[in-house]
């Protein structure tokens, strides 16, 4: 399959995965990229690594909303405060909560939003979102900046697997079927987009997390 075929506005990519595309327009995704370092200023990049091993991921992460998602050698979890300030993580960004709001369908607002940033060369391996409690919750992902090679199969790591480019403004929600679908980001493509003053590309992810009445 040729791997930059699918450029057009997709609905659904796989059963429960609908893509958005250009869902903020610029002057939107300009407050919330300011936002997010507004927020990167109260609770600072770290780096994730390996359970065990402790080998760094080569994305620099932090959070906003209620719980963050951190993984050390101890291993993955989800916890209220930062792992350096041991402050509470900052409130998620009014843009992102409309976001979950128009594209969930969920009652419940989201408890964890984790930011991802990667420079040209970050990658994230092929991988499920299973630490949370809840499953019946969406994940809902917004794109910023430069490009990114987007990857994703089914249940199984090793089900065959298709790609897509994902642009600064988009918005992937990650339900049904696919919650628990394997994914990753293959490649950013440097100077696609010049949102980030230094370029790069933010990635949020809005999550449930506990089991919550509905
Ligand atoms: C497909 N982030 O933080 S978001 C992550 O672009 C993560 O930074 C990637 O994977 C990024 O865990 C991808 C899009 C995404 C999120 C969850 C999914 C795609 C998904 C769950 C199932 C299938
Ligand atoms: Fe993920």
């Amino acid at each position: 399959m040729d791997l930059f075929s699918t450029l057009e506005p997709v609905a659904e990519l796989a059963p429960g995965l609908r893509l958005v595309r250009r869902y903020f327009e610029p002057q939107e995704q300009e407050r919330l990229a300011a936002d997010i370092a507004a927020l990167a200023a109260r609770a600072p990049w770290f780096t994730p690594r390996m359970p065990r091993t402790g080998k760094a991921f080569s994305v620099k992460m932090t959070n906003c909303g209620t719980l963050g998602w951190v993984s050390d050698v101890d291993g993955y979890r989800y916890q209220p405060a930062h792992p350096a300030t041991g402050e509470p993580w900052p409130p998620i960004p009014d843009l992102a909560l409309r976001a979950w709001r128009e594209l969930a369908v969920y009652a419940l607002p989201p408890e964890a939003c984790l930011v991802n940033f990667y420079d040209v060369s970050a990658r994230m391996g092929l991988h499920q979102d299973s630490d949370e409690g809840d499953f019946s919750a969406p994940v809902v992902s917004i794109s910023l900046g430069d490009d990114a090679l987007f990857r994703y199969g089914g249940l199984r790591r090793n089900d065959p697997t298709k790609s897509i480019k994902l642009h600064s403004g988009d918005v992937v929600v990650l339900g049904g079927q696919s919650r628990l679908a394997f994914h990753g980001v293959d490649r950013i493509f440097g100077g696609s987009s010049t949102l980030l003053p230094g370029g790069g590309r933010f990635n949020l992810t809005l999550r449930g997390v506990t089991v919550r009445k509905r």
